[in-house]
């Protein structure tokens, strides 16, 4: 039998009201423990909790949530306590005391709701993004993958994919001789069609740019004001500035929300050839990383020398001996302010058409590796004049579209997921 576990659901106490939830089979036995009587099911009941001494515990809104049609799967309950940190402990000690309880592990709710198909992988893997969204734009697209939205579509495909595969079964159970010329007429269209709409998945904005934020890198000599603009853009005083060149040694990368976007800048080291000191060499190294990973650099420095198709900006345009250039993108200063609104425009619809659309899921590396390999067998068996090959590759296909679905999953992958999600949850 399964253990049935609870944990504190809410945010950290104290707190107005602390929820803690209880699952798994003995979760009606324990709150009849606590409450002392049998409650009525999904439905909000004031209850006073006792512990095994008859000691009064809290006076708590009470819901039973009978199974299988919960957020877990398993009988539920959750108790709203008031959100204290000595209530919740006292809560936890009396739950810990009855027979067949235990705290829940990090995620095990969730665990257990994939366990019992309440939610297939790609909703739980939503759902954990959902949870550490920080941004409007990753609140919408995690809210979409969370809401099934992809999942729908891989069973749409999947399904789609068994109807090739029965065409192509009955060939080899009752053609002459296993040759594709016997398949339906429309089958390499069908499954061109189904391999091109798997390629459009692909070619989308990645989840995680979306995670981490679009790369933004200000390179330039030193002097050219990037650590400037840098804290202007992050809208902190982040980085150390200064009239002396080579001021920033090491590359300093900063999150934020800009229009609701995630950025994530980074500030590096003036680029000289001769560079001060061994430090300064080292810094300037690091900073040529950067730009190699960027994904859009912002140029301070002599007009056409920056990396290819970075924004050329003309920077600190309120002094009057700055180094002009004849076609920036953006003409700003980071201290008076000049130009600096145009330049955020510009960047949040950049990153933008970069990142995901608004309420769009879209795919994790997991996600994208297993899309790819279902379009690799479709492309592969569009080739192939045996029907048994043929076979084998939608076959192969088919083992994709499953495990993105998570019907095929191994231990280790369902740790990592679920590890990800906090206790409670
Ligand atoms: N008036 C004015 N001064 C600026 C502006 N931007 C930067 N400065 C000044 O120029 C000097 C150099 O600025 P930094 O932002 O430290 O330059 P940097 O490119 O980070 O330099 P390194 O870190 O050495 O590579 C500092 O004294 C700044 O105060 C600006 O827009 N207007
Ligand atoms: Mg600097």
């Amino acid at each position: 039998m399964t253990d049935t576990i609870f944990a504190l659901s809410s945010g950290a106490p104290p707190a107005a009201i602390a929820v803690v939830r209880i699952s798994g089979p003995l979760a009606g036995d324990a709150l009849r423990a606590l409450a002392g009587r049998s409650l009525p099911p999904r439905r909000a009941v004031a209850a006073t909790l006792r512990d095994q001494a008859g000691a009064v515990l809290d006076r708590v809104l009470a819901l039973w949530l009978p199974g299988p049609t919960t957020a877990t799967g398993e009988d539920t309950a959750e108790l709203h306590c008031h959100g204290g940190r000595a209530v919740v402990r006292a809560v936890e000690q009396a739950l810990s005391a009855l027979p067949g309880l235990r705290p829940a592990q990090p995620g095990e709710f969730t665990r257990r709701a994939f366990a019992n198909g309440r939610i297939d992988l790609s909703e739980a893997e939503g759902l954990a993004d959902l949870l550490s969204a920080e941004t409007e734009l990753q609140r919408q697209s995690a809210l979409a993958m969370a809401g099934g939205d992809f999942s729908r579509e891989v069973a749409g495909w999947r399904e789609r994919l068994l109807m090739l595969s029965a065409a192509v079964e009955a060939v080899l159970d009752f053609g002459d001789e296993d040759d594709v010329s016997d398949l339906p007429a429309d089958f390499t269209a069908r499954l061109a069609g189904l391999e091109q709409e798997l390629a459009a998945w692909l070619a989308r904005p990645r989840a995680e740019a979306l995670r981490e934020g679009y790369r933004v890198v200000l390179a330039g000599p030193p002097n050219a004001g990037k650590s400037t603009l840098f804290n202007a853009l992050v809208e902190s005083d982040a980085a150390i500035t200064a009239p002396v060149a080579g001021t920033t040694r090491d590359v300093l990368t900063h999150p934020v929300a800009l229009g609701g976007v995630p950025f994530r800048f980074s500030d590096t080291a003036g680029l000289r050839d001769e560079a001060g000191d061994a430090i300064e060499a080292i810094g300037v190294e690091r900073a040529r990383s950067a730009l190699a990973q960027a994904d859009l650099v912002l140029w301070l420095g002599a007009e056409g020398e920056g990396p290819d198709s970075a924004w050329e900006i003309e920077a600190q345009a309120d002094r009057k001996d700055h180094p002009v250039k004849t076609a920036p993108r953006h003409r700003v200063s980071a201290v008076t302010g000049e130009g600096m609104d145009a330049l955020r425009t510009d960047l949040i619809a950049h990153a933008r058409a970069a990142l995901p659309r608004p309420g769009e899921a879209a795919l994790n590396a997991r996600q994208h590796r297993l899309l790819d390999e279902a379009r690799a067998a479709l492309a592969a068996a569009d080739g192939l004049n045996d029907a048994l090959l043929v076979a084998e590759s939608l076959r192969l296909a088919r083992v994709a579209f499953d495990a993105l679905l998570g019907r095929t999953t191994t231990e280790d992958m369902l740790d990592a997921l679920f590890g990800r999600f906090c206790i409670g949850k």
